[in-house]
């Protein structure tokens, strides 16, 4: 067991039948290291870093980091391909930084989550060195090779996310190989059962350091099967998942969130159903994608809709009422800023900020904050194609720009959804680059970095901080928080997000206004009279009126 995981006993849910977790209380925090705080002035944050902020996460109150990756890496996507799964990149720093990381992190009792990325490798891993110079070789099965089609092109018109073919030639052994990402990223053979043995091995090596679990990138796609054209939850995902289980997890304290872009409510409960033993939640993307264009995808973004973005919401709130659990979650190092994206970063950025928190975290699950948004960090508004570094956002230009896109519009989604966005350097302060390094920062920092930063939002009354706290404490004292069902009011409502938790007698009415107007809604009368104003953007108030007025973005929850 690790040391910030309280003993385990009974949920006081019967309905769950579950034994509490150390995580059901905890809030998560991702760090994107390379934009996180840099120690040594390169323009490149580093794990150094990471450890002398922890004063920062311990004072926000979070109980685990999930880190991106760390890993020896040639940084074609950031450290999603991984040349060494032992070993640590240099420019973040070496082991025993790493070991330092995790044992100043649990003193403050916060575990650290390792980002596990075995869907594929990085071309530079020596498995793949040894699988693309010979047939022969026992790593050549550990990749997924297929001889080229009658006419020597690739097996099949399968894309790459990242744009291209999503097979790639290789001269030394005649064949093509498989990536569903870029051709630096060549998919790992999950059928073959020696390479399995290897990533189980790999996993236990990490979790005998100390870290406190996983966050599994792409996990739904290990089962594929290439040749009928199955990518996601293919036939072998579950049976791999309880394999990985069986080998790895079970008997360890430890918590596992898997990535998948194609989890349904229909198959939620197959990753994170109670009797399953796979894991323990799921980041699910529903939501997510109801801000993309149906046809166009992410970079040619559609006005937002509050009613399907509920819709998608709180379909997993009903799914996760007596079994599984959510991943709660608005951002990450894929995403643009949800204040910029969902709601409002100019007039009304501290109340939008703090609003979207307060109805995130006050669902049921695990929320993750991701770095920057407990000061309501805001999207880059770049204004040329250069200032990105991210290759999807790099490779989509070409190939729209290609198909006539013009690129003052491919400009505009990429302003409104890159995922560039979010890796912009962390402000702390309001020093060159947002305090982020003394030296020139690998993608430059937002430009508001004198007015959006971790001191001045500190000294603010309205701090978005201070609101991120108090929920995060909430979640660790309140039972009706963490385990009290939800119930979703006002679902048609196009402007405000309105809900109840419910727990044995204790009820929670939460409220919040999704617009830059003032809103009038008449409430349930059961709900009105005296309550206990726990949260509130603005200003608490004392108890639920029959006719409540919102201001712009306000948000307000009440114990009854
Ligand atoms: O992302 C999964 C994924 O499918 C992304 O390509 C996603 O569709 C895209 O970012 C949305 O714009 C994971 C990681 O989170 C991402 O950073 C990696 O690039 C990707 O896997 C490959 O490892
Ligand atoms: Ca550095």
């Amino acid at each position: 067991m690790t040391a910030h995981a309280p003993p385990p006993h009974a949920a006081p849910n019967a309905a769950s039948e579950r034994t509490e977790r150390w995580w059901h209380r905890a809030t998560g925090y991702q760090v994107y290291p390379r934009s996180f705080a840099d120690s040594n002035g390169d323009g490149m944050g580093d794990i150094p870093g990471i450890t002398s902020k922890l004063g920062h996460l311990s004072d926000l109150g979070i109980g685990f980091i999930w880190l991106s990756p760390v890993y020896a890496s040639p940084m074609i996507d950031n450290g999603y391909d991984i040349a060494d799964y032992r070993n640590i990149a240099p420019e973040f720093g070496t082991l025993d930084d790493m070991d330092h990381l995790i044992a100043e992190a649990r003193e403050r009792g916060i575990g650290i989550v390792m980002d596990l990325v075995v869907n594929h490798s990085s071309s530079l891993h020596h498995w793949f060195q040894a699988a693309r110079a010979s047939r022969d070789c026992a790593q050549h099965d550990y990749y997924i090779w297929r001889d080229p089609a009658p006419d020597g092109g690739p097996p099949d018109d399968a894309r790459a996310a990242f744009g291209g073919p999503a097979w790639t030639y290789c001269e030394e052994v005649g064949q093509y190989y498989f990536h569903f990402f870029s051709p630096a990223q060549p998919d790992l053979n999950w059928q073959n059962p020696a390479l399995r043995a290897e990533i189980y091995d790999m996993m236990r090596w990490w979790l005998d350091r100390g870290i406190a679990g996983f966050r599994m990138d792409v996990i739904s796609l290990i089962g594929k099967d290439v040749d009928a054209r199955v990518y996601e939850e293919g036939p072998d995902l579950h049976p791999f998942l309880q394999e990985m289980h069986r080998e790895v997890l079970a008997g360890r304290d430890v918590l596992t969130i898997g990535e998948s872009w194609s989890v349904s409510i229909e198959t939620g409960l197959l990753y994170c159903g109670r009797d399953r033993d796979e894991l323990d939640m799921v980041f699910e993307f529903s939501h997510i994608r109801e801000g993309w264009h149906p046809e166009l995808g992410k970079f040619a973004p559609k006005p937002f809709d509050l009613v399907a973005f509920k819709r998608a919401l709180f379909s997993w709130q009903d799914l996760t009422r007596e079994d599984g659990w959510h991943a709660l979650f608005l951002s990450n190092h894929d995403l643009p800023r949800q204040v910029s994206f969902y709601a409002d970063d100019r007039a009304h950025r501290r109340p939008a900020a703090k609003t979207l928190a307060t109805v995130l975290h006050l669902l049921k699950g695990t929320p993750f904050v991701y770095q920057g948004e407990e000061i309501g960090m805001t999207n880059a508004r770049f204004e040329r194609i250069d200032q990105y570094r991210d290759l999807e956002t790099l490779n989509h230009f070409e190939e729209q720009i290609a198909q006539g896109v013009s690129p003052e519009a491919f400009l505009a989604g990429a302003n409104r959804n890159s995922r560039d966005h979010s890796r912009t350097p962390m402000q702390w302060n309001a020093a060159p680059h947002g305090g982020f390094t003394t030296g020139t920062p690998w993608i430059q920092a937002n430009p508001n970095f004198g007015e959006v930063n971790v001191e001045q939002d500190m000294v603010h009354s309205d701090s978005v901080f201070a609101h991120y706290r108090r929920l995060i404490a909430l979640r660790k004292e309140s039972d009706l928080v963490t385990f009290g069902h939800t119930v979703q009011l006002m679902q048609d409502d196009p402007d405000i997000i309105a809900f109840e938790r419910r727990l044995g007698d204790e009820r929670l009415f939460v409220i919040a206004n999704f617009t830059a107007q003032d809103r009038e809604r008449e409430l349930p009368p059961e709900l009105a009279g005296q309550a206990d104003c726990l949260v509130c953007s603005h200003t608490p108030r004392g108890e639920i009126p029959r006719f409540l007025r919102l201001v712009p973005y306000e948000s307000l929850a009440w114990k009854l």
